[in-house]
């Protein structure tokens, strides 16, 4: 069996819901060959269902812990729930603090939950892209909630959070300045603030930090949604209700407002732009690879210039289709 052929026969089994077949294909979309294209178009057609949730903060704001907590509640209501998390730096443990390791454990042999870490810096195409895959071959795969939890601090992790139907922004208290300067560009993107560690005494500061800081911005996002500051403790379990209940909230505006269309429109238009990026340059990789020397020494000799070999070369970049893409499409047709 080719790739390709083995990568189509995981989706059946990924519908089925069956984790060794979601490991391997969530690993084979990570490597981003060619040949899992087609699976991965398949998955994409058959996805839509799940509430996608990014999460993000910077690190050691207790994403982790309070994604396990999350988890925990929302399994709770008969929800399965799926997590994506992009390069952790710790290992996803962190939900096992203060005595709670054995609850961990129990929920890491729950089929209703599903954790997968990606270290998809060096991913082909890009993290956003793999990341985006394997949230799509958790909701074929019937989970129904999917949180994915990104380091709020690169570029490539601000667009996976902004990628998701919601997106909660993690502080924890007492973070110095220097922080809260990265994490200004990450605090508008939030549909719902999170404060962490309010077990804490300094944590009551944040809270009314941010909201000041969003009383500044008073601004009502579109559908209506006025984004909210919930304290979270994942010792007292505290707030772990209302953002249970703001998530559910916000799924509703996401799946049936105009605003919340218009939103899911614009996480389409982004993949379409990445995956279609990726692909140019991989093509155009190919083509450089084989013509590229031949033109720089026409152009030594002045028989060309920069522009209309460049020009040349995107041209037949873009004019050349892999065989396996052109089979993918009349399948898929
Ligand atoms: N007191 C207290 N400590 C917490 C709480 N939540 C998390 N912590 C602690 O904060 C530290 C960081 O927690 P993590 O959940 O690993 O944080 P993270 O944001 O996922 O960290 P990275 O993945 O490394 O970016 C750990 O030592 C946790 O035990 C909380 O509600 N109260
Ligand atoms: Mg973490």
């Amino acid at each position: 069996m080719n790739g390709r052929t083995a990568s189509l026969a995981l989706v059946d089994r990924v519908r089925a819901g069956e984790p060794a077949a979601i490991a391997r294909l969530i690993s084979r979309a990570e490597h981003g060959d060619p040949e899992v294209r087609e699976a991965l178009a398949r998955i994409y057609r058959l996805a839509g269902r799940a509430h996608v949730v990014g999460l993000t903060g910077v690190p050691g704001s207790g994403k982790s812990t309070l994604v396990a907590k999350l988890a925990a509640k929302l399994r709770a209501t008969g929800q399965k729930v799926g997590v994506v998390a992009i390069d952790p730096s710790s290992p996803y443990s962190g939900g096992a603090i203060l005595g709670d390791r054995i609850r961990m454990t129990e929920m890491a042999t729950d089929p209703g939950v599903y954790i997968r870490s990606m270290a998809t810096r060096g991913a082909t195409g890009g993290l956003a892209r793999a990341a985006l895959d394997a949230v799509d071959i958790l909701d074929v795969a019937g989970f129904d909630t999917i949180v994915i939890e990104t380091v709020g601090v690169g570029q490539d992790e601000v667009e996976i959070a902004r990628a998701s139907h919601t997106t909660v922004v993690v502080s924890a208290p007492g973070l110095g300045d220097e922080i809260q300067a990265i994490k200004a560009g990450i605090l508008e993107i939030a549909d719902v603030h999170v404060v962490s560690k309010c077990d804490r005494s300094d944590s009551n500061r944040t809270i009314v930090d941010l909201k000041q800081m969003l009383m500044l911005g008073a601004h009502v996002a579109a559908g209506g949604w006025q984004s909210l500051v919930i304290g979270t403790s994942a010792v007292s379990g505290q707030g772990l209700d209302e953002l249970v209940e703001a998530l559910a909230r916000h799924r509703a505006v996401a799946f049936e407002t105009d605003a919340g269309r218009q939103r899911r429109l614009a996480i389409a238009n982004f993949r379409l732009r990445k995956t279609a990026e990726n692909l140019v340059l991989e093509r155009f990789g190919a083509v450089f690879a084989r013509e590229g020397e031949t033109l720089a020494d026409r152009m030594l000799r002045r028989e060309t210039d920069p522009y209309s070999s460049a020009n040349e070369l995107l041209g037949s970049s873009l004019s050349q289709e892999h065989s396996h893409e052109r089979d993918a499409r009349s399948k898929i047709a």
